[in-house]
């Protein structure tokens, strides 16, 4: 073996003990390149997640029931907004530029969630989604409150705690359409039967199929595989959906007393790959409001930046 893969091998092998013991990974730390790589990639397909995920809800903004709902959606909207801006600067702390980010975003190069690809057809899917995919991403980001990577993790607390508030407003607003008219409780049960199953599909592949899971684990950048997650998900789900009087759409769905957990029916992991491809109902849609944000958005960046050169030359100038 050569010095330096002797050399590297030995900072590994210190790595992975510092990852085993529970140490947080931080920015100047060193790490193997492959841990930093596929942390870039997963920490902002999340932020991206964030950020096209103000589209479906925001598609309601305008036409919110009453004063007080809008007041309310707005406040979450921005919230998203908020957790795409520090989940790109904990991307940052990485070494890569946020145009760079933007550019793989814009391109169709890093994914973002599959669930903002489908369109939010009634105001009951507001509630569906806050109930629903607010919830699954708080499942997924508990766990991520532990994971490795110290600026990862602390941005994931600070979201969880916010998260928290949308998923109650979501089912609050289920609650109210699940007990009013007849129309709103058939509103109410066509929004869960359209949003339950990309939801499942949020949690990503089956463990044995997904490929990242393998030195995510090991490295602790997930500290739970897709299927646990997604298995917390379904057994917490039952009971709500219950108590709102609503029906899952799984003819599958069954508790199982052996496993301790809901048995539940296969995902359909076509349209999955379909829409991570490029194919779902949206995709093209999202993509283009982003790419259209961005170019409006040109001015306040070139603002910006001379807005931050001028107080550079200052500061130069008073220290000269
Ligand atoms: N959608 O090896 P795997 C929110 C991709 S937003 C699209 O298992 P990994 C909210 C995966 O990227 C919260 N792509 O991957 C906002 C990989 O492709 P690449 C969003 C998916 O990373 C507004 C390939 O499939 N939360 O809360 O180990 C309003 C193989 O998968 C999906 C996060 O982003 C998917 N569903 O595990 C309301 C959580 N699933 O990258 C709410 C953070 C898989 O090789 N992310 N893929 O091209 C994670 O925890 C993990 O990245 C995942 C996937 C569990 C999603």
């Amino acid at each position: 073996m050569e010095i330096s893969s002797l050399e590297e091998s030995r900072r590994e092998a210190i790595f992975q003990a510092r990852v085993d013991a529970e140490e947080k990974i931080e920015p100047k730390d060193w790490m193997p390149e492959a841990y930093r790589k596929n942390l870039i990639r997963q920490i902002s397909q999340h932020g991206h997640s964030e950020v096209v995920g103000q589209l479906p809800e925001g598609n309601w903004i305008t036409r919110a029931p009453t004063l007080r709902r809008k007041a309310v959606l707005l406040a979450k909207v921005q919230d998203e907004a908020g957790h795409g801006l520090y989940l790109y600067s904990a991307t940052e702390t990485l070494g890569i530029a946020r145009e760079e980010l933007m550019e793989q975003l814009l391109t169709g190069k890093a994914k973002y969630a599959s669930i903002f690809n489908y369109p939010t057809l009634s105001w009951a899917d507001v509630g569906a989604i806050g109930w629903l995919v607010d919830g699954a991403a708080i499942v997924n980001q508990i766990s991520l409150c532990r994971t490795s990577y110290g600026p990862y993790a602390r941005a994931m607390v600070r979201i969880c705690k916010e998260e928290s508030f949308h998923m109650r407003q979501g089912y609050e607003i289920m609650t109210v359409l699940a007990r009013g008219s007849q129309e709103q409780k058939a509103m109410a049960q066509d929004a869960l039967n359209r949003w339950w199953w990309p939801t499942l599909m949020m949690f990503g592949p089956h463990d044995a199929d997904s490929a990242h899971s393998g030195s995510s684990m090991k490295w602790k950048i997930k500290r739970q595989s897709n299927d646990e997650l997604r298995q917390k998900f379904v057994d917490q789900s039952v009971a709500q959906a219950q108590h709102l009087n609503l029906k899952i759409p799984d003819e599958k769905l069954k508790w199982n007393d052996e496993r301790g957990h809901y048995d539940f029916g296969e995902i359909d992991w076509d349209e999955f790959t379909a829409v991570l491809g490029g194919a779902g109902p949206c995709n093209h849609e999202r993509l283009e409001a982003r790419r259209i944000a961005h170019e409006q958005g040109d001015w306040v960046r070139d603002a910006m930046f001379a807005h931050a050169e001028k107080q550079r030359q200052r500061d130069v100038r008073k220290t000269a």
